[in-house]
């Protein structure tokens, strides 16, 4: 009887390491299929910016359906992957020099963000961004915002869609409730519009703003037109009808 129920044993537990083990390679191989197929790409041959990299994020393109963060817009410097008014960065490499804007929930990487290039970013801060009753919305804690904007600047983004649809954008800002564009594949794609003046830049809200069609799966270059009187935070862009109508 033992040697019968050790044997049974021994069989169901081969069989058992063997689903397991059959099972992972599926696993595997499916993985294998999905990263050897490319992602087609619709970024305009003449396009020479490429997505943001640095220590901590890895150079893939941001994905939609997601959140699109402003601060991580393409590298390729101005009139590449941006256009802004003045060279300096009048946050990481201006108001953030000064020690009380160096705030201790942060460290020396969102103080100095991207503080070579002309684009004027910052983060939340505690005594600026949450600690009020004003906000529609409260920001995270270390969020990085694209501020000090200027009439007619820009930034692109390459942005890998996972699904072709019509998405509905929400906007993650303060201040104004002006106008915003996003061009796709350097064609207007759609025209937004803030929902409500928030009355100050630390007053933030988060809401919808329009939607926006793409007609394909893969790269895509989107381009974000603002003017003066914002912080943007982020866009989150989410599918609400995978059929397209005058799509780009
Ligand atoms: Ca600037």
């Amino acid at each position: 009887m033992k040697k019968k129920s050790t044997l049974r044993l021994a069989v169901f537990g081969t069989l058992f390491i063997f689903l397991v083990f059959s099972g992972l390679a599926q696993e595997k191989l499916r993985e294998d299929r999905l990263n050897s197929n490319p992602i087609q790409s619709s970024v305009p041959a003449n396009y020479k910016g490429r997505p943001f990299v640095d220590s901590t994020h890895t150079g893939r393109a941001q994905v939609i359906p997601g959140k699109l963060e402003c601060a991580f817009y393409d590298l390729g410097g101005e009139g590449v992957a941006y256009h802004d008014f003045e060279t300096e960065n009048r946050g990481s490499g201006g108001l953030n020099l000064a020690p009380r804007h160096q705030r201790p929930h942060a460290t020396q990487y969102e103080w100095a963000f991207r503080n070579e290039e002309a684009v004027d970013v910052s983060y939340t801060k505690d005594f600026a961004d949450f600690n009020h009753l004003n906000n529609y919305y409260t920001p995270e804690v270390n969020q990085f915002y694209v501020g000090w904007t200027e009439d007619n600047e820009w930034l692109n983004y390459t942005v890998d869609v996972k699904i072709a649809g019509k998405y509905k954008i929400d906007a993650l800002y303060a201040n104004s409730d002006s106008k915003i564009s996003f061009d796709i594949n350097q064609t207007t794609a759609t025209i937004c519009k803030l929902p409500l003046n928030t009355g100050n830049f630390h007053h933030w809200n988060k809401g919808e703003i329009g939607t926006i069609s793409f007609s394909k799966p893969g790269l895509h270059l989107l381009t974000f037109h603002y003017n003066k009187g914002n912080n943007f935070a982020y866009f989150e862009f989410t599918l609400v009808d995978k059929k397209i109508q005058g799509a780009k």
